[in-house]
């Protein structure tokens, strides 16, 4: 058998130096259900997330709780482990840059980026703050009191620093990164941060400084350890260790690397579609594919913030309000690429019409009658009308236009074709009202119960990859054997087998009910 085709996903890996919000869980439910419905086609993916436990906002944030920030990446990074197990994602491993592997791998490409000429030690100057360990703008500060020293944003007093750094080579990069975006069209997406991208680099690339030596959290440089590597080309390079990189002949990362696809928020474009690219050319390591900047998500509108108090605990969403409701709320509401908002409204809104009455009634209005009137077991299909043999082409059909959208990350889009589906499929079921056959014909009504129950095998195995969960329920309702839930079970192929017994019917998709008090 010829071997799969691989996919690696990737998505950022996040700063340990709080809980995990809304927006950290957005981006792992996205790049899971891109995973999932890699898989379901049949490839093999390699899922890769992570926490990003070096930098100067780490830093920051102990100082500010007065603990050592290795105890603050304790503290934390579990949290990103729990979550995305909370969230029901399928990463195949979890890294953070502390880890020993992560240190070769970051020290081994430095080393590459080095020995083509590309580093080299200069002087950094700016303004900086000993009490935070960073580098300020001009801009950023304020007069201190008395004519005394110039303030951080902080309030931190700042002095002009010169200190010893290595710097990068990124302003030789400039034709050879404007080449690859015009040879690879897709590689930044969406259209918009390409275009961002193409003109930040148009306009020209200063070199980079690439390393500190004021405080030592991080990697150090190979040769020089007073030296800590800046904190992007530590994160950035997650990407390769997460497959094995220094070690190039590992099967790993033979076989997944280049990345298919790095999912990231639309803040840190410029970081993976201009750096990443420019350290991995200077090291002589093949690009990723593509880069894809999804959008911000807002609470009602605003940007969350500890002092607004707005900040959302993704476990307490899922508490409140189910899992696959709210993978399925996020990928459902938010056009992919762009910014949007949550609110409890919205969510109950898609809970109660898309999943509750939609999918949920369809799947159980059809059940509950052939648990009744057919003995439990998948009843007969007869003779098909025209209208079944409607329904059953759309059904069958959607595959290939579901698959275009996911390729465009247009997961919104992909759950509009399934849903316009169940919608049709709703105005097949109450249009041939199979309940008015039954004393008259019922070979009949067991026809369109067979049909309407297909459709709805064909919509769990299509929905799986955003709720893997409910989407296992509906066919375990269908008695579906677990080797035809891929996609190459859809249309004919995996037909519902009349006869087949039948488990009792039972309601997937519960209404949310306000709790008492609270309605309104
Ligand atoms: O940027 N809505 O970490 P991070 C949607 N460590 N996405 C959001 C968001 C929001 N409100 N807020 C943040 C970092 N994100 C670096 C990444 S990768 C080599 C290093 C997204 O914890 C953000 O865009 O600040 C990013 O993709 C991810 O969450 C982690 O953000």
């Amino acid at each position: 058998m010829a071997d799969k085709e691989t996919y690696y996903i990737t998505t950022a890996i996040s700063y340990p130096n709080d809980a995990p919000h809304i927006g950290h869980a957005y981006e792992a439910v996205a790049t899971d259900a891109i995973a999932r419905f890699r898989r379901l086609q049949g490839k093999d993916v390699f899922f890769l997330t992570g926490t990003d436990e070096h930098g100067i906002k780490m830093l920051q944030t102990a100082r500010k709780q007065g603990i050592e920030v290795a105890e603050l990446a304790d503290r934390n990074t579990p949290k990103f482990r729990q979550m995305v197990e909370v969230l029901n994602c399928s990463n195949d491993d979890f890294i953070t840059t502390r880890e020993e592997r992560h240190k070769r791998s970051t020290q081994e490409l430095w080393r590459r980026m080095a020995a083509a000429g590309d580093i080299y030690l200069d002087k950094y100057a700016g303004w900086y703050s000993v009490r935070d360990e960073a580098y300020y703008d001009e801009s950023e500060l304020s007069e201190g009191p008395d004519g005394g020293a110039k303030l951080s944003p902080q309030g931190t007093p700042v002095e002009w620093v010169e200190e010893e750094s290595y710097f990068f080579r990124l302003s030789q990069f400039q034709d050879r990164l404007l080449a690859y975006y015009d040879e690879n069209p897709n590689f930044i997406g969406p259209e918009t941060r390409a275009n961002e991208v193409k003109s930040f680099v148009r306009g020209g690339l200063k070199d980079l400084s690439v390393s500190r030596t004021t405080f030592d959290w991080g990697v150090p440089v190979p040769d020089d350890p007073k030296h800590i590597m800046y904190v992007w080309v530590d994160a950035l390079t997650n990407y390769i260790t997460g497959v094995g990189f220094p070690d190039e002949e590992s099967e790993s990362f033979k076989k997944y690397w280049p990345a298919d696809v790095h999912i990231i928020g639309k803040d840190i474009i410029r970081f993976h579609a201009v750096y990443w690219p420019a350290f991995l050319m200077s090291a002589g390591v093949a690009l990723p594919r593509q880069v894809f900047g999804h959008g911000f998500l807002y609470n009602r509108g605003e940007k969350m913030s500890k002092s607004v108090g707005n900040v959302i605990d993704p476990n307490a969403l899922v508490a409140e309000y189910g899992v696959d409701q709210i993978r399925y709320f996020l990928l459902r509401e938010v056009p992919f690429g762009q910014d949007g908002n949550y609110s409890h409204d919205g969510i109950v809104q898609r809970i109660n019409a898309d999943l509750a009455n939609d999918l949920g009634n369809l799947a159980q209005r059809s059940l509950s009658m052939i648990a009744k009137n057919c003995g439990g077991t998948v009843p007969e299909r007869g003779e098909l009308t025209d209208a079944d043999k409607a329904i059953l082409a759309e059904a069958d059909g959607l595959l290939p236009r579901v698959e275009a959208e996911i390729d465009a990350f247009a997961i919104h889009k992909a759950l509009e074709i399934i849903w316009a589906l169940i919608a049709d499929a709703n105005r097949y079921f109450a249009g041939e009202e199979p309940w008015a056959h039954k004393k008259t014909d019922p070979a009949r009504m067991g026809t369109i119960l067979y049909v309407t129950a297909d459709v709805v095998r064909q919509a769990a195995i299509l929905a799986q990859a955003v709720m893997p969960e409910s989407g296992g329920k509906l066919l375990d309702l269908l008695n579906v054997p677990e080797n035809a839930r891929d996609f190459t079970a859809l249309g004919e192929a995996g037909r519902l087998k009349p006869g087949t017994e039948l488990p009792t019917p039972q309601a997937v998709f519960p209404r949310y009910v306000e709790p008492e008090g609270e309605a309104g």
